[in-house]
């Protein structure tokens, strides 16, 4: 009677341990939670926010969603662990029962991990699709020009490499590029290189693109949610300067974009064409690239004196 009943104690614990589990997933199912009130919980898993597009929140709620399903599975594998360390701990000198060949359980190994991939892979694939979709008329097309180690601008009249120029902005030794876009409006990003490969990246995007010389031009869409200012970094190892090679997104209404760019057109600097939505003296300038800046002259290492001491 004891040795049956501490046989049946370890199964009744790991079966109230599963009902547990499935219990509380059902729980926050029927509850309502949301991804990000998971993400928010844990910090994220390391990203910086459910993200500034619609893009983002795709990409934010699959890598949250699957982060979850990927703890729920390790558990459940540590419980399993633990369980038969215990369990099945040596007790005594006799050999256990040799068991192989257990056709149930090698078909749920099989089946159960090709199922979980299944199951990402499907996801995945439908956020990648629709992240990489491009539209026929997007509103605002930028031709992103990458050069050790800067960043132009260009807003264009149209889309291609024939599309025509309307303003740009271009950064310098001195000043860090600032790329203003207008909030809710589809926004297509045509990159090329000058000279190396670099990468496109502002983190609060959840994406980053590479910037190729040649005749390769990387295009994206993007769909900005959120006003604000965010910081903007090339991600690909480029040269000395790579560190140095910040930008800073600007996201503002359409209205507010629409006198940003006419002012550029009409001849401003982008300086002039900031004050004239409205950010004025320092804030004409990029207030996000801390705690990197272009400044080189002051924070390089291998120059001379007098350039170190300003021009
Ligand atoms: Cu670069």
């Amino acid at each position: 009677m004891g040795a049956r009943s501490s046989a049946t104690r370890p199964r009744a614990v790991g079966r109230a341990a599963g009902l547990g589990l499935g219990g509380a997933t059902l729980l926050t199912l029927l509850t309502g939670c949301s991804v990000e009130d998971w993400g928010s919980a844990f910090g994220h898993f390391g990203w910086p926010g459910r993200g500034i597009s619609l893009q983002a929140h795709e990409m934010y709620d699959l890598w949250i969603a699957s982060t979850i399903a990927a703890l729920v599975v390790g558990f459940g594998v540590w419980g399993l662990i633990f369980w038969c360390i215990i369990r099945y701990r040596k007790r005594g000198e006799e050999l256990p029962v040799q068991t192989r060949f257990n056709m149930p359980m090698e078909i749920l190994y099989t089946v159960t991990p090709v199922l979980i991939v299944a199951v990402l892979f499907y996801y995945t694939a439908i956020v990648q699709t629709s992240i990489d979709k491009l539209s026929k008329n997007p509103d605002q097309v930028v031709e992103v020009v990458a050069f050790k180690w800067n960043w132009q601008f260009n807003y264009q009249d149209g889309m291609g490499e024939d599309a025509g120029t309307v303003a740009s902005t271009v950064g310098s030794s001195d000043v860090i590029p600032l790329l203003v876009l207008p909030v809710g409006e589809k926004i297509r990003f045509e990159e090329t290189s000058t000279d190396v490969i670099h990468s496109f990246w502002v983190p609060e995007m959840l994406f980053k693109r590479d910037v190729m010389p040649g005749n390769v031009r990387n295009v994206f869409e993007v769909t900005l949610d959120r006003e604000g200012r965010y910081v903007g970094r090339c991600a690909e190892l480029c040269g000395t300067y790579h560190a140095f090679m910040n930008f800073e997104l600007v996201v503002v209404s359409p209205d507010k974009f629409d006198t940003f760019l006419k002012a550029k057109v009409d001849g401003a600097s982008t300086q002039e064409a900031m004050e004239a939505i409205g950010f004025t003296g320092q804030e004409a300038y990029a207030t996000t690239t801390q705690p990197f800046n272009t400044r080189r002259q002051q924070n390089s290492w291998n120059q001379p004196e007098t350039v170190a001491a300003g021009k």
